[in-house]
Parts: C-alpha cells; structure tokens; sequence
C-alpha cells in the first residue's frame, strides 16, 4: 500500500519505518521542516533502541520519503500529539492534521487515527475536519481507531508483537484497517467499534497510573511510620495475588499522567478514583524535594546533583519529567542543582558532566532509573561530593554497599 503517515514523532516515526520496511512505500508528513530535512538525509531526531538501524534500512530501500505536506494514498495514519490543558485534551493538532489529509482523500481510502483521544473524538472531531472531502464515511472511504501501546524504550519490539485493538466507524472499516496491520503484527489482533477502542487505550494508562500511586501511597504511608515501602512492597508481593508496581519520583510521560483525564473528562464524574491517582502521583516530586532538603539540613548554599532527568530510565525523552519539578523546588529554596544525564542531549537546564555535577553536592538524587547508574561506583562518587548522602527512590545502587562506604541512602 502507499501510506501517508501524519506525524513522525515517538510512534509516528518507528510506525512508519516498520510500514517501509514491510514493503509499503511510505510518505511521512511532519509540520517541521526540520524533521522532515533530518530524514531526508537519513538522520533522525529521537532515541529509541534499535531505530537507527530500522530507520536506516527503511530509508535505504527508497520506500521511505518525508514532506510537510501528505499526498495521495491508500491509507493515512494520523499520529500526532494529542496534549492536556487544564486537564482536557486539546485536539487541535489531530483536527489540524484530519483537515491537512482531505485535499488527498479519495475513494476507498483507508484513514486510522493513532494519537490517544478521549471517546467519541473519531466521531466528534476527526470526522467533522475530514467533511470537505466532500465524501461519506463508512462507504466512501474508510475510518479506524488503532491506539498504539508500545512501550518507550521497547517501541520496535512491541509494534511487532503487541497485541492490537482496531475499532471501526462499522465492521468493514476495522476489517479493512486489520488488512494493513497484519502486514506486520506478530500479535493478536481485535476488532471492536471506535469508542470501545479509544476507552481501551485511556484504561490501560489509567491502570497503570492508578497502580503506580497505590505504589506511590505506600511509600508515604512507610515514610510516615517510619519503615522501609521497599521492604513492605517486596513482601507483601510474596503474597500470590498481590503484586505492586515501584514507588517512584512521580509518573511522567507523555501518555500516563496524561491520558487519565481524557478519561476523567468523558465520564461524567464516575472517574474519581483516576483523580485521586494523578493527585497522588503528582505530588511525589514535592516529596522528593522535602526528602532531599531534609536530608542536607543547614548547610550555606546547599548543592544537589540531579542524576537522571528523563522521565524514565534509559530513554531520552524529559516530556513531564518528575525531576522537573523536583528542581524547581530546590532552586526555589536556594539549592543549587547541578544535572547530569547520560541520554538527555535537550534539556531546559544546562547539563554537566558525571563529574561536574557531583563535585561539592551535599546530596546527590536519582530521578531517573537508567540502569548505567547502577555502575556508580561509591567510593568514587563519595570522593567528589561534599557529604556522603543519596537519594535513590528507585533503589538502583546496591544500598549496603553505599552504606559501607558511609552514605546516607534515602530509598523512600
Ligand atoms: N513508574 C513508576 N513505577 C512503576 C512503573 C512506572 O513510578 O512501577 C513511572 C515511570 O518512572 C514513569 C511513568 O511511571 O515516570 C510511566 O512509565 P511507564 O514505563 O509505566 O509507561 P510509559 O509512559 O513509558 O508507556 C506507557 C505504557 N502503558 C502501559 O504500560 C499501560 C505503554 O504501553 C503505552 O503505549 C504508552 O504509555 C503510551 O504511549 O500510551
């Protein structure tokens, strides 16, 4: 098939160069003429495990093209960001993106939609931008919801093998939307109708969030009466039906802090419990900031080493990082934070070296489990630093090996 995928960011990129290299001739369409040169030459601007490699070969055999404007095809796939304001969706970039398709859309044309939306916005929002193709959907041409769930850090491996769920505007839109996936879907593939498909996606980031601050809640109930959450979760998971996630930093992302209130906004106030969830989880970096003042007490112009500012470990995306907050809070007291990160190149802050960054801290935080920090070595971090004490909400380092080397190690 030709296939004008809209949008080549974290899913929109990956998709496309796994669509060009299953045979399809793919045209990616992004609105920033920076990404679409970047391409063109073959180069790209995320980071994400083996997608040089797909990109590269996707490019190479010439099926693979990017412009800023789509063209005609079989098929568009519609993948831009789909943000939160004020805890709505704002979907002027998928309206934006419905409308750029319709000078291109012809009979028998297939459109999927893959951004995160709240249910009934195929309906409610792409279908109205796609009118002045002047064309009826469901008969003319051919509309589905196929929500991407691949995990960052994984994308490639899991756009293979994930399951997927295609709701269509009627049975033969998914029929025809599961035509094109099967091309390269190892996994399962489920049919259903739009809005069952769209709840599907908010849910499973919902479950996630929800899961997260139960973690998260355990670990402030610990903090409070003062034993170990680590302890706590790693027994109460002995138990054979309970098993909690890690309490952490917060939840960051662009999908799990997100995606609950599209769910909350459609529900008519039966979502409190996703509510309660991002409060939770939102509050962590505060807590985070409160630990690591405490830990450092009266010190004159306190300095924190931040390591790790990606919103999780071993990728390279800060999109609302917790450690964002984190150092806002510090530097809004009169810490000086100094950010070292090993995959971060972008960052608002200025990034320093290992080094740099630890030389005279009186504390140093991990909020972000890249699994290169586990490498730290004690000793040597200990020999930079003003005092010996360490954050690690995470539990990356080995702690008894730290403790012997006479830091303080916070685990929350
Ligand atoms: N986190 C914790 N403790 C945990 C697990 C995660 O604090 O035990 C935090 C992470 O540090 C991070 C945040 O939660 O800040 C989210 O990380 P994640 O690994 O749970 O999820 P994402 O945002 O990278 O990807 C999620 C995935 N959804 C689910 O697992 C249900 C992925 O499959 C989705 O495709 C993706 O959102 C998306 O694009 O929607």
């Amino acid at each position: 098939m030709k296939v004008c995928v809209v949008g080549l960011g974290y899913i929109g990129l990956p998709t496309a160069s796994v669509l060009a290299n299953s045979g399809h001739q793919v045209i990616g369409v992004d609105v920033s003429r920076r990404i679409v040169d970047l391409i063109n030459k073959g180069q790209i601007h995320i980071e994400e495990k083996g997608l040089k490699t797909l990109f590269g070969a996707a490019v190479n055999s010439g099926n693979l093209t990017a412009q800023l404007k789509p063209t005609k095809a079989d098929a568009f796939i519609l993948a831009v960001p789909t943000p939160e304001r004020d805890h709505r969706s704002d979907l002027e970039f998928l309206r934006a993106a419905a409308a750029s398709i319709t000078p291109y859309l012809q009979k028998g044309n297939l459109v999927i939609v893959e951004s995160t939306i709240p249910p009934g916005a195929t309906e409610n929002v792409v279908l109205p931008a796609l009118a002045a193709a002047k064309l009826t959907p469901g008969e003319d041409y051919f509309v589905a919801h196929c929500p991407e769930r691949v995990l960052p850090g994984s994308i490639l491996k899991e756009l293979i093998e994930n399951d997927r769920i295609i709701g269509g505007l009627t049975p033969a839109c998914a029929a025809r939307a599961e035509t094109l996936y099967r091309t390269f879907v190892q996994g399962r593939i489920e049919l259903c109708d739009l809005r069952t498909a769209e709840m599907v996606k908010l849910v499973e980031n919902s479950y996630r969030d929800v899961n997260v601050a139960f973690a998260n809640t355990v670990s402030n109930v610990a903090v409070h009466l003062g034993v170990s959450s680590a302890r706590v979760i790693e027994l109460a998971n002995m138990h054979p039906r309970v098993n909690i996630l890690r309490s952490g930093p917060g939840v960051g992302g662009h999908c799990i802090p997100i995606d609950p209130w599209f769910l909350i906004e459609t529900a008519g106030g039966k979502a409190e419990l996703l509510r309660a969830a991002r409060k939770v989880n939102d509050e962590r970096p505060k807590v985070m900031a409160a630990t690591l003042r405490k830990m450092i007490g009266r010190v004159k112009r306190p300095k924190v080493a931040v390591l790790g500012v990606s919103y999780k470990g071993d990728v390279d995306d800060t999109r609302l990082a917790p450690a964002l907050p984190v150092i806002e809070r510090l530097e809004k007291h009169g810490v000086r934070v100094a950010v070292y990160d090993p995959h971060v190149k972008l960052f608002g802050k200025d990034l320093v070296n290992l080094e740099e960054a630890l030389r005279d801290a009186d504390a140093a935080a991990i909020l972000a489990g890249h699994s290169d920090f586990k490498y730290l070595h004690p000793e040597r971090v200990g020999g930079l630093m003003r005092a010996r004490r360490l954050l690690d909400p995470f539990g990356i380092v080995e702690r008894a090996a730290w403790e012997a080397a006479g830091f303080t190690v916070e685990t929350l």
